[in-house]
């Protein structure tokens, strides 16, 4: 018997079988988008979490109008535009993510950035409930609830200035903690 063609059975085994691998091709690019779209959300991120870090970390040791003893905005200090000196930004949130001037800083929804300071003990660097000549200011950026950047920082009060100059950035202090 001569065979003239495909039979049925061929040709739906053939769609199959290109099926099965055009499924695949699609499924690698969808995955590699998703790999594009997370290191875009990742290096977004890092750029939010640098940004508001800097913010923080120019600004005096302590209250220009005295130490206060405490981690906290001082007095009549009720947002952003009053602060000024590094513990003035704990427990800031920071959503959406924007700049002092309240100008929104990404086109990308879902990221919220977060800051804590502590004292810490300059020998340990771990975390002082008592005022310490060194604190530490952390600033987490997530995406959606999601954690996407970390940064932190340490400043000195002996080595302050009102300049970038005095930031003391401790080994690791400036690691990128990617999640
Ligand atoms: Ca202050
Ligand atoms: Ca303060």
């Amino acid at each position: 018997m001569t065979r003239r063609g495909f039979t049925l059975v061929e040709a739906v085994l053939a769609a199959l079988v290109v099926g099965v691998a055009l499924a695949g091709a699609l499924q690698a690019a969808a995955v590699a988008r998703v790999g594009r779209l997370k290191l875009a959300e990742r290096a977004e991120g890092v750029m939010l979490a640098q940004d508001l870090l800097t913010e923080v970390m120019v600004l005096p040791f302590d209250d220009p109008d005295g130490a206060s003893g405490k981690i906290g905005a001082e007095t009549g200090e009720l947002d952003r535009t009053d602060y000024d000196d590094i513990d003035d930004y704990n427990g800031l949130t920071d959503d959406p993510p924007t700049d002092r001037g309240g100008t929104q800083l990404t086109t990308i929804d879902g990221f919220v950035r977060t800051v804590g300071v502590t004292w810490v003990d300059l020998s340990t660097l771990a975390t002082s409930s008592s005022e310490t000549q060194t604190k530490r200011a952390d600033v987490v950026v997530t995406r959606n609830g999601r954690e996407v950047a970390r940064l932190a920082a340490f400043a000195g009060s002996g080595v302050r200035g009102s300049s970038t100059s005095g930031v003391t950035l401790l080994d690791g202090a400036t690691a990128v903690t990617i999640k």
